[in-house]
């Protein structure tokens, strides 16, 4: 285990799951260096941190920086000053799959190309171990559900091609040179701070800007294909226990609830929390949907006893606000 002073680098730490991470890091007692570069992450999901500055007393250190441009120089000065990283979460990328259809080399760049120089940082720093937000996208669509992690990866997208690249490539550093790792795909994580602004955001944060709003919720389909909602503060356990757990040899986890539940249960419930005025409204199933989407999670449970507690009710209603 990490002592509770040691440094722990959160890469991506501004965004919607790295900030509940920091989150986490923080109430358990770590110093916390966040690695961002703010174009999606914001400053304002740390602000209840302080200064971020260790410095000015914050247990939170913010370094403006692409990790996809390397982090010796961006780390040098806080090391230098607060002694070395122990352990390292990255989860900063390009986050859209959408984006990366439209733009692959910018994806192979940054979630990719940043993994490699995570590992490569690690590699020289003596980092103990590196947890990594792989994605369920590695997948595509899977005949067989609840999905197994041996199941065979047949990605539909850039986003997904370089989420496994980048899962093969931790394990290819941890046989090679003792880098320990532990890669999580996440199946479709929910909770406050996610950004609604997109029409390919999170289906949950759409809702519930919209229920807010008193608007529709638009349901693509008939509304019966499935996910497997996990809430992000369940997410970011995982993510820290992955991180304080030693060993790791790149093998991936599966992290989601293990229960499915349909888009069409999905707006009722929130149409539910919301009181009454919110409507359902139908369009068009979206192209090449998936239509069930299901995490078997015995792994991570045998590996580090963790496993989902927010049910999808409570989860939402923190969401709603
Ligand atoms: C993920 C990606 C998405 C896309 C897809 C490819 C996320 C958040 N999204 O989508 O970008 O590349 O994988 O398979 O990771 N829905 C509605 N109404 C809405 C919005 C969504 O009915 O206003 C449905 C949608 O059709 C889908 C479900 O909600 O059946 C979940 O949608 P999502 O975009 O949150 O997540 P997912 O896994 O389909």
């Amino acid at each position: 285990m990490a002592s509770a002073s040691s440094l722990i680098l959160v890469t991506g730490g501004a965004g919607f799951i790295g900030s509940h991470t920091v989150d986490r890091l923080v109430a358990d007692g770590h110093r916390v260096v966040v690695v961002d570069d703010l174009r999606t992450g914001k400053r304002a999901n740390l602000a209840h941190h302080g200064a971020l500055s260790f410095a000015a007393g914050s247990p939170v250190e913010l370094v403006v920086a692409d990790v996809s441009h390397g982090l010796f120089a961006p780390l040098a000065a806080v090391t230098a000053a607060h002694g070395p990283i122990a352990r390292a979460i990255h989860l900063a990328a390009q986050v859209s799959v959408v984006h990366s259809l439209a733009n692959p080399l910018v994806d192979v760049a940054v979630n990719y190309v940043g993994t490699v120089q995570v590992l490569e940082y690690a590699r020289a720093a003596g980092v103990k171990k590196i947890a990594f937000a792989s994605s369920a996208a590695v997948y595509g669509d899977t005949p067989v559900v609840p999905v197994v992690e041996d199941a065979p990866c047949r990605p539909l997208s850039p986003y997904g091609v370089d989420k496994l690249a980048s899962e093969l490539m931790l394990g290819a550093y941890a046989a090679t040179h003792g880098v320990a790792a532990t890669p999580l795909r996440f199946f479709n994580v929910y909770g406050p701070r996610q950004d609604p602004s997109s029409p390919y955001s999170g289906v949950i944060s759409i809702f519930a800007d919209r229920a807010r709003a008193g608007k529709p919720l638009t349901i693509f389909g008939d509304g019966q294909q499935t996910r497997d909602f996990v809430y992000v503060g369940d997410v970011a356990r995982a993510v820290v226990a992955a991180a304080m757990a030693d060993g790791g040899d790149g093998t991936a986890m599966n992290i989601g609830t293990g229960r499915e539940t349909t888009v069409r249960q999905l707006a009722e419930l929130i149409v539910g929390l919301a009181g009454t005025g919110v409507a359902i409204s139908h369009a068009p199933a979206r192209a090449g949907e998936i239509v069930r989407s299901l995490a078997a999670v015995a792994r991570v449970q045998a590996t580090l006893g963790w496993q989902a507690e927010v049910a999808l009710a409570d989860g939402l209603a923190r969401t709603l606000g």
